[in-house]
């Protein structure tokens, strides 16, 4: 499981100026993190719009990544749709493309009973040889995976993991107790990287490492040689900077996606109903880069 030990940023969508998929810009942000030093890529998640996009833009953002950075990274693809059928449609398609894992949210929108969900996810796991990693959301997906269905996702060989984005550090505590050594616990909130990392988590995936790589790098190093301290003040460096992103109009990814256009890499905006970034807020946004490169 050493594959996933590590910073693994949350891939954005990156679109065109007329807010098609681009396979250039994709292409450029998986070369951008791959230089930074990443371990891997979570493709099509939360911080992918993955909800906002048709399946067949899904695949090709999938496509694109792998074209480019197979066997350089370890590829994590987000399959969860709203239908059984599109997920598995996914999966499929992102096993054929080569990646390491699978990661799914549970169903959204309807309140489904937890035997729904469990055949859900079981679907998607039967679907592809590839192993699986649990996408726990509850505060976007309304359900919060309950120890009963983890442990019974675990009898199945293929579940490896669990990304646990719920806040609370103690359910990595859970999470990692339970699982034990054959199961990876990917760390969610990015605020909590270091306590996540001490309270039991392997590993991290999140939506703001790819702005700042850097510094998760720099915490990841800190905690993995006992440096506490540091890690700390890095991680009270990355909620300052966290908070500042989300003190704008426009939604949290399209200020990410200014800075990452400041640096050389347009990926575009995000997609409505998300806001874009408004001209008022541009020298606050040049000032929260200053501050991530400082
Ligand atoms: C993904 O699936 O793309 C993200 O990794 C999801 C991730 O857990 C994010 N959580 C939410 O969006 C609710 C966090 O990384 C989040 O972006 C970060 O903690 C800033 O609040």
């Amino acid at each position: 499981l050493n594959k996933y030990k590590g910073v693994i940023p949350a891939f954005y969508a990156c679109y065109d100026e007329n807010d098609g998929v681009s396979e250039e810009r994709t292409k450029n942000l998986a070369v951008y993190l791959y230089e930074k030093g990443v371990k891997g890529l979570y493709v099509g998640g939360s911080s992918g719009e993955c909800i906002y996009q048709s399946i067949e833009e899904r695949k090709r953002t999938l496509k694109y990544v792998a074209e480019k950075m197979k066997g350089k990274l370890t590829l994590i693809a987000h399959v969860g749709a709203p239908s059984t059928k599109d997920s598995v449609a996914l999966a499929k398609y992102a096993s054929e493309l080569g990646y390491d894992a699978l990661s799914a949210i549970p169903p959204i929108y309807y309140k489904l009973p937890e035997s729904s969900i469990y055949t859900y996810w079981t679907k998607i796991i039967d679907s592809t040889e590839l192993p699986f990693i649990i996408y726990n959301i509850p505060q976007t997906t309304g359900y919060n995976l309950s120890i009963n269905l983890f442990e019974r996702l675990l009898e199945n060989k293929k579940v490896i993991g669990v990304k646990n984005s719920s806040m609370p550090a103690l359910d990595i505590e859970r999470f990692k107790t339970i699982g034990g050594n054959n199961v990876i616990v990917f760390n969610g909130p990015d605020e909590q990287y270091v306590s996540g990392r001490l309270i039991g988590a392997d590993a991290g995936i999140g939506g703001t490492y790819a702005v700042m790589p850097e510094l998760f790098l720099i915490a990841e190093e800190y905690v993995s040689t006992g440096r506490f301290a540091d890690s700390r003040a890095v991680q009270r460096e990355i909620n300052n900077i966290i908070i500042a992103l989300n003190s704008l109009n426009g939604s949290m990814y399209a200020v990410i996606k200014q800075i990452l256009k400041i640096q050389g890499v347009n990926v575009g905006s995000v997609r409505e109903p998300m806001s874009p970034v408004i001209e008022d807020d541009l020298a606050k946004i040049e000032e929260i880069r200053d501050n991530i490169n400082q």
